[in-house]
């Protein structure tokens, strides 16, 4: 009997199906990974912004969680929203039970339309008890710029590093607010991956519309979906980013708002 290998997201739902959860367990079946989910929040939202959430009781959470790890032999772990320091505090304890299991962590806080998706407490907490447990962590700049608590951006992928989070991938997508006049003349995407071996590396990809939904998860989960089949993280990473790179360029926008990446793409590795 075949079984693929299995990852498990834990994430918010968006019903649009553009971000969250819905984009993780996409890009992990595209990529060839069973999909296992623990949703931490359903928010109500269509592709031009959120308008609302609930946020699941820890309890709840934990449950999901620890009947799927008692289960199923997942391979990685990929953190999206998580809505409350009860969730933070929650997912951290039980991780620390389960030290060999790769995470990413995309530390979420602001929906694509400008809605906050986390407390500050949620922020502090995350900062506190999960980049420490992370393999790498996927903040966007501004994400970059609260969890190191400051705004040298030279200075981010150390100061997190210095936190505990063994590598970090600054994602530098965040499009300018004139983006999509200028697009043909903006220069691409730099991503850069701070290692645990205190080396730098950057990657550059090509230019996002500039409203963009569900980047971010598609990213961070395909980088989990990489670890998952075995990949070391770089190797992970530069998989992860190509199969971004298609999924831009054959984005499209489902509804009245936001593009989202193609994650349907044919190519997939
Ligand atoms: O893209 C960040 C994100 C993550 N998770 C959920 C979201 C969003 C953005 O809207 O709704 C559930």
């Amino acid at each position: 009997m075949h079984r693929p290998t299995i990852a498990l997201t834990i994430a918010g739902s968006d019903p649009g199906g553009g971000a969250g959860l819905q984009a993780d367990l996409t890009t992990f079946t595209r990529l060839g990974v069973h999909g296992a989910t623990a949703i931490t929040a359903i928010t109500v939202q269509d592709t031009r912004d959120v308008a609302d959430f609930d946020v699941l009781p820890a309890r709840r959470l934990a449950d999901q969680i620890e009947i799927t790890l008692a289960d199923l032999p997942v391979a990685a772990i990929k953190i999206g929203m998580l809505g409350s320091a009860e969730n933070v505090e929650t997912v951290a304890a039980i991780l620390a039970a389960h030290p060999h299991i790769p995470v990413v962590l995309d530390p979420v806080m602001v929906a694509g339309g400008g809605s906050e998706l986390a407390t500050r407490a949620v922020v502090d907490l995350t900062r506190e008890r999960l980049l420490p447990r992370a393999t790498v962590v996927t903040p966007n700049t501004p994400e970059a710029a609260r969890l190191s608590g400051h705004d040298d951006a030279r200075r981010w992928g150390e100061t997190l590093r210095a936190l505990g989070a063994r590598n970090v991938l600054i994602t530098g997508g965040d499009a300018p607010a004139d983006a999509e006049a200028n697009r043909q003349s903006l220069p691409p995407i730099v991503n850069v991956l701070y290692r645990e071996d205190g080396h730098m590396r950057r990657f550059e990809l090509p230019r996002l519309p500039p409203s963009f939904h569900g980047s971010g998860c598609t990213l961070a989960a395909a980088i989990a979906a990489f670890l998952a089949r075995g990949r070391d993280l770089e190797p992970a990473i530069i998989e992860a980013q190509g199969f971004m790179t298609e999924a831009i360029a054959t984005g499209y926008a489902p509804g009245r708002g936001q593009h989202v990446p193609n994650r349907l793409c044919p190519q997939a590795g």
